[in-house]
Formats: structure tokens, C-alpha cells, sequence
């Protein structure tokens, strides 16, 4: 983490910076060896600015049980959870088959690059994040994820509005609502903040019963609501220096989405602009507390798995407020 001058960024609209690098990229804007990307914009000043945030000591776990997906979506394999003794009086634990992405997850700069760029962000070649992963791996942000947390309640937004949505079915949150809801929090975005939307997808999962849960989760069978995957969106992220965003639904945007389209937020986000997604993160008592004391802003931290060359990582997060 570093301080950086936040007043010598590009603007989304100047962006590529390096020769040859994709449209809409920030390649090279942190330099040609950068792993951190949006984390960028945490900073040891932003720490100390979060921890004024804290006011009434409590901690919020962001992160889902290991195994709460019964199965994990998208294939995922099941996590075995297995304790056996080490003495007459003393036990070990193993999780076999752990999946970093099983459940709540940060999805790192090695797990998507771009179809036709065949590039994940900065230029890193496919290869280069399979063996060894020295370049994107996510132990580069073993340290780096801490900051300036703000909730924007999409949901609860939507009910207080009269107009409820069903997370489970694919639609969108537009860019105006999302900024409507902050406008009706009287929350602003400042550099360095980490993002959560919460769009109620995982509270519907958690309500239905194992069959339906088993029903859902293959990737064919999953649908989910999720924000506006746009240029625009984008945009404002990168103009608002949002360092990372993260959501209860499963892949940040709408479920399913066209692999194939170089529009999807996942490209637009990871090996573009170096920007972490969040998924299946758990919202809804930060949420409760929020619209209670009407402070949707805290202390954020998150602590990835210090894996060499990880691709994800659960994301070890609280928000204290
Ligand atoms: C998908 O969109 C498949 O989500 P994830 O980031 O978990 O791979």
C-alpha cells in the first residue's frame, strides 16, 4: 500500500495510457508490474481515515460459512470438512476439495482475462497466471484490501420504493438507480471506497429449501440480478476511484451473461481496469444496521488468503462500524 496522488489519474475517458493497450483499460496506469490494480487507491492515508468510521463497535462478518452452497453454483466442488485427532486430547482440521471460489469470494486478477485480448490485466499472457501466478497472484493482496467501506442498499431501496424485485430472475440495478439509492442514503463516493451493493440475492437463496437450492446452482440452471454491466458503469467506478466492488448475488452482474460479450462486466472489470469483483457476500444485517443509525459508510477490512499464485480467495471481511 502507498500513498498515490489521486489528483494524477486519468479519467476513464483518457484511458489506455500505454501504447497498444485495449481500449477502456488502465494498463500501465500503476505501472507495467502491478498486481494491485484498483486496490491502487487504498492508502495508508485512507486507513487512517476508515478507522474514524468506527463509532459504535460492531463488527459485521461479510464472508458466507465455508460451504453455506449446497452444492456450490457454477460446478463448483463441494468442500469436506474433515477433524481427526492429533493426541488422546487434541484434533486437526483439513478441508479437502476447497474451492476458492465455493462461496463468498474476491475474485482476483488471474481468475478472467479477455477472450480476444487474450490478456489478463496489465498484459499478463495466460500462461503466466497458471504457472506459478507470480505476476497477478492473489497473495499480492494479502495486505492490501482496507479501507473506506460504503453500503449502497439497492434492495431495500427497491422495497421502500413499492417496487420489489425477485433476485433469483435476471434484471438489472441501473447506474441512475445505483446512484439514486445513494443520493437516498446520503452517502458519497470517495476516492478509495470499497463498494457493496447489495442486490438480496443471497437472503432468496438462503430461503429456499435443499431441493430448490440443488436445482439452481448448475451454471445453465442460475439466474440472478446484479448492477448494469456498462461503459457508464464503469466509468463512474473508475471516475469515483472505487477500489473494489462487492455484492451478494453471484457474479457482480446479471445472471447469465454472454461469455462471448466483450461488454460483460467481468471483462470490462478484471482484466481491464484491474478492478476486484466481490461475490456472494453476505449484506443484509450490515444493511439492517445502516438504515437504523442512517450510516451506510465504515471501516472496511478484508484479509485474502496469503496463497502464492492465487487465482480467489474467500474474502476474510468485516465491516466495522
Ligand atoms: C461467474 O460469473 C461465472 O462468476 P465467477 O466470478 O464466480 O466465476
Amino acid at each position: 500500500m502507498k500513498n498515490i496522488d489521486l489528483n494524477n489519474i486519468p479519467s476513464f475517458d483518457e484511458l489506455p495510457v500505454q501504447k497498444g493497450a485495449p481500449a477502456e483499460s488502465s494498463w500501465g496506469v500503476f505501472g507495467d508490474t502491478d498486481a494491485l490494480g484498483c486496490l491502487n487507491f487504498l492508502t495508508p492515508a485512507g486507513v487512517v481515515e476508515a478507522a474514524k468510521l468506527v463509532q459504535t463497535g460492531k463488527v459485521f462478518r461479510l464472508d458466507a460459512k465455508i460451504g453455506f452452497a449446497k452444492p456450490p453454483l457454477f460446478g463448483r466442488a463441494s468442500v469436506v470438512h474433515t477433524v481427526s485427532p492429533l493426541g488422546p486430547t487434541a484434533n486437526d482440521d483439513s478441508l479437502d476439495h476447497f474451492n476458492t471460489q465455493e462461496g463468498s469470494q474476491w475474485d482476483g486478477l488471474g481468475h478472467v482475462g479477455h477472450f480476444r485480448h487474450e490478456r489478463f490485466y496489465n498484459g499478463v499472457k495466460v500462461e503466466e497466471t497458471r504457472d506459478g501466478n507470480a505476476t497477478l497472484g492473489i497473495h499480492h493482496w494479502a495486505d492490501k484490501f482496507v479501507g473506506r467501506g460504503v453500503l449502497i442498499d439497492a434492495f431495500g431501496f427497491r422495497k421502500k420504493q413499492g417496487r420489489p424485485v425477485n433476485p433469483l430472475a435476471k434484471d438489472v440495478y441501473t447506474l441512475e438507480e445505483i446512484k439514486a439509492v445513494l443520493d437516498s442514503q446520503g452517502t458519497t463516493l470517495k476516492p478509495g471506497t470499497i463498494l457493496l451493493v447489495r442486490t438480496g440475492w443471497m437472503e432468496s437463496y438462503e430461503s429456499l429449501s435443499a431441493d430448490e437450492k440443488r436445482a439452481l446452482a448448475p451454471m445453465d440452471k442460475l439466474s440472478s440480478m446484479g448492477i448494469e454491466a456498462s461503459r457508464e458503469m464503469v466509468a463512474w467506478l473508475w471516475n469515483n476511484r472505487v477500489a473494489a466492488i462487492g455484492t451478494d448475488c453471484p457474479a457482480v452482474e446479471a445472471f447469465p451473461f454472454n461469455f462471448m460479450d466483450e461488454g460483460a462486466l467481468h471483462y470490462r472489470a478484471l482484466p481491464l481496469l484491474g478492478l476486484p469483483l466481490g461475490e456472494l457476500f453476505v449484506l443484509a444485517p450490515l444493511a439492517e444496521d445502516c438504515a437504523n443509525d442512517h450510516r451506510y459508510e465504515f471501516m472496511l477490512v478484508s484479509a485474502p488468503l496469503n496463497l502464492e499464485g492465487g487465482i480467489a480467495s474467500p474474502p476474510n471481511a468485516v465491516a466495522i462500524k
